[in-house]
């Protein structure tokens, strides 16, 4: 069976796009038209009823969440994570998860305020404040971490956390609901050596060329210009 890939230009659907473009296997994409709200369609609620972006159709069902995609697949494949007797793997989980929850949930928290604070404007504006911080302060977790020489976030074999951690960077440095002065990649050299490496390889040019994200979608990341559909 060939994989279905739910998705939207520059969503955290990118993410499982460049895993599936590392496995090298088959897979189909369907776009979710952002422009007119289909991740809340009846129809798409039935992929994924908490209506957001990524679902991705497999021969043991349909799965939502993007970390859990990502780890079935590396999985199922044997390839793009620890294997579950390896002795990273309890690591790689929690490097995993942390990203998951705190850096890709804090980019959601900041997306989308009034989800969580109501309209208020002030209110929206003191949960911007905070998670520029609590942003700042777990990025440079990761980057420790990786500056020890792990090897789950080496740009050159890239893994399904090192995928994670690279879109959400990208995320940081561009999309502007955060401001655009508290983020820099250069405080981070090792994730941004990571990533210069990753662009270098054809599976992750290839995903961010179908999404219209440019030649350096991490390290120097433009607006998404995608052939089909919008990234909100
Ligand atoms: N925890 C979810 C979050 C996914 C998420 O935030 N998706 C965004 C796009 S990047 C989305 O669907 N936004 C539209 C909405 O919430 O209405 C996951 O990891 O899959």
């Amino acid at each position: 069976m060939t994989y279905v890939l739910h998705y939207a230009p520059d969503n955290a659907s990118f993410i499982i796009r460049m895993a599936l473009e590392e496995l090298g296997v088959p897979y189909q994409t369907v776009l979710v038209d952002r422009s007119r709200n289909m991740q809340h369609s009846e129809a798409y609620r039935r992929l994924n009823p908490a209506g957001m972006i990524p679902a991705l159709e497999t021969p043991q069902g349909v799965l939502f969440e993007t970390c859990a995609i990502l780890l079935w697949l590396a999985d199922h494949h044997r390839a793009l994570a620890p294997t579950s007797d390896h002795p990273d793997r309890g690591d790689f989980l929690k490097w995993l998860f942390f990203s998951a929850t705190n850096i890709q949930g804090g980019l959601r928290l900041t997306f989308y305020p009034e989800k969580f604070t109501g309209r208020s404007a002030d209110a929206q504006q003191a949960l911007r404040t905070g998670m520029r911080q609590q942003l700042s302060t777990h990025l440079a977790l990761i980057e420790d971490q990786a500056a020890t020489g792990w090897s789950w976030l080496d740009g050159q074999a890239p893994s399904v956390l090192g995928l994670h951690v690279a879109a959400c960077l990208r995320w940081c440095a561009l999309y502007p609901e955060l401001g655009q002065d508290w983020f820099d990649l250069g405080r981070y050299p090792t994730l941004r050596a990571m990533v210069r490496d990753m662009e270098t390889r054809p599976a992750i040019a290839r995903a961010a060329a179908a999404e219209g994200l440019g030649a350096h979608p991490f390290s120097d990341p433009q607006p998404a210009d995608p052939p089909e559909g919008s990234a909100q």
